[in-house]
């Protein structure tokens, strides 16, 4: 057994100044119970914790470490800029090339507007498609996670999931039953709603592939649908494409499942582990935003010259070396594989969902394809194979309700250390 001391030490002094002793709730262990690992350092593919344990990475900051921890072109690009300073509060040519790169990247893309989480791109395109249309109900699917913002911690998923939150205190009811929600996949839900309240929804939000319970893919026609329906109904289409976002392709979910969105939201990968997020798309929505239009939205430090590079070196790296992702997909589906024959050799109830890098391991016997169906699996013997898989060195997301994030740090061999892990750990659990 390995040792946590200092974790345990330092997670004990994080709680007498930090919420939990954590900065974001997912982090906790709550879910899954034991000692936060307090991390000291990471590079490629490993994290090295306070007491000197190295674990194979498959969180990467929860996906912004795509091509692994500590990239040398990233680290090299923030000291190169440090130096003339770390924020101005005015434009710079740099947000100019970020734009740029990004509209490169993802064709349908007219207009972005950076800001410095995933949360503020979802509330903003949110708060755009309302002063767009008028409307003011939106759409959103059961599981799916948007960040914090007060409309969407309605049935969402993530670390809301985990806690297993039904209604967040301090979301009023008014802000609540401006949230209308559906099971993904299930698209008479949404039609149902859409009739039920005719004129009155301003968007349709969704995770193009879902990421925050577990990984879960939209099934055939299911994006297609909502897609025809908001043509239908003049409702804005946005995809949340914070996860698979330059993850799933060079143009993200919209390329890989050639479908298009009205507004898509970036963050994670696009800050390449700086504090980016980002909201963009048709240039006739994108006007209404302030200063050009009426519809307010702002931020100190969008737009941060240090997070503009780390960013745009990340992205103009993934961008020029697309062999990159199909090897990160390559990578995963090896895991994949590994995985299939080390739980059917397991013999109990198990599914994998995955799609490119996005991967998941669910302890059930149904398919997993919607919030229900990930909630009925058997998530107290994932959360023994989690401790069991951290024991050997793997440290996966400490809940059920997350995806693997996978880095093309990893090697073939982390991957057969990986898959005997599991295979030692599913014969204890
Ligand atoms: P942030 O505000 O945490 O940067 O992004 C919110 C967000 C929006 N949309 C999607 C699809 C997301 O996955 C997220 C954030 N993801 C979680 C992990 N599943 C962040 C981890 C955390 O809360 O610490």
């Amino acid at each position: 057994m390995y040792s946590i001391e200092k974790s345990k030490e330092l997670f004990a002094r994080a709680q007498e100044s930090i919420p939990g002793g954590v900065n974001s709730p997912v982090r906790a262990f709550k879910s899954v119970g034991g000692t936060p690992l307090f991390i000291k350092n990471a590079k490629g593919a490993y994290l090295y914790d306070v007491d000197g344990n190295q674990y194979i990475d498959y969180i990467a900051s929860w996906g912004p470490m795509i091509l692994g921890h500590a990239f040398e072109p990233v680290v090299k690009a923030i000291q190169e800029y440090a130096v003339y300073s770390t924020s101005y509060g005015a434009p710079t040519e740099l947000e100019i090339k970020m734009a740029e790169l990004i509209k490169s990247m993802v064709p349908n893309v007219d207009l972005i507007r950076m800001v410095s989480s995933g949360t503020e791109a979802c509330m903003s395109a949110i708060r755009l498609a309302r002063g767009y249309t008028g409307r003011n109900k939106i759409i959103k699917f059961e599981g799916h996670y948007h960040g914090h913002s007060d409309s969407f911690l309605v049935k969402a998923g993530s670390g809301v999931a985990t806690f297993n939150i039904q209604t967040v205190p301090g979301v009023t009811a008014g802000v609540a039953n401006d949230t209308l929600t559906a099971a993904y996949n299930n698209l008479e839900e949404v039609k149902a709603l859409v009739a039920a309240n005719k004129n009155e929804i301003a968007a349709i939000i969704v995770e193009p592939v879902a990421g925050n319970m577990g990984c879960i893919l939209p099934q055939p026609g299911f994006l297609e649908g909502l897609r025809a329906i908001c043509d239908e109904e003049g409702i804005v289409f946005i995809f949340d494409e914070v996860m698979t976002g330059f993850r799933l392709s060079t143009g993200g979910a919209q390329a890989r499942l050639n479908i298009n969105a009205d507004l898509v939201t970036y963050g994670k990968v696009i800050g390449g582990g700086m504090p980016v997020g980002a909201f963009g798309g048709k240039r006739a929505i994108m006007e209404k935003i302030a200063p050009l239009g009426g519809v307010y939205q702002a931020g100190t430090l969008s737009g941060n010259p240090i997070a503009m590079i780390a960013g745009y070196t990340l992205l103009s790296t993934l961008k020029n070396n697309p062999n990159l992702l199909s090897e990160l997909d390559e990578k995963t589906a090896y895991l994949h594989k590994g995985l299939e024959k080390v739980l059917a050799a397991h013999g109990k109830p198990y599914r994998i969902n995955r799609l490119g890098s996005m991967i998941s391991v669910h302890f059930s016997d149904h398919d997993v394809i919607d919030f229900a169906t990930a909630a009925a699996a058997n998530n107290d013997k994932f959360k023994a194979f989690f401790h069991k898989m951290l024991e050997k060195g793997i440290y996966l997301p400490p809940s059920p309700f997350e995806a693997w994030f996978l880095n093309n740090a990893l090697s073939y061999e982390d991957l057969d250390r990986t898959i005997l892990a599991a295979e030692q750990s599913l014969g204890d659990i």
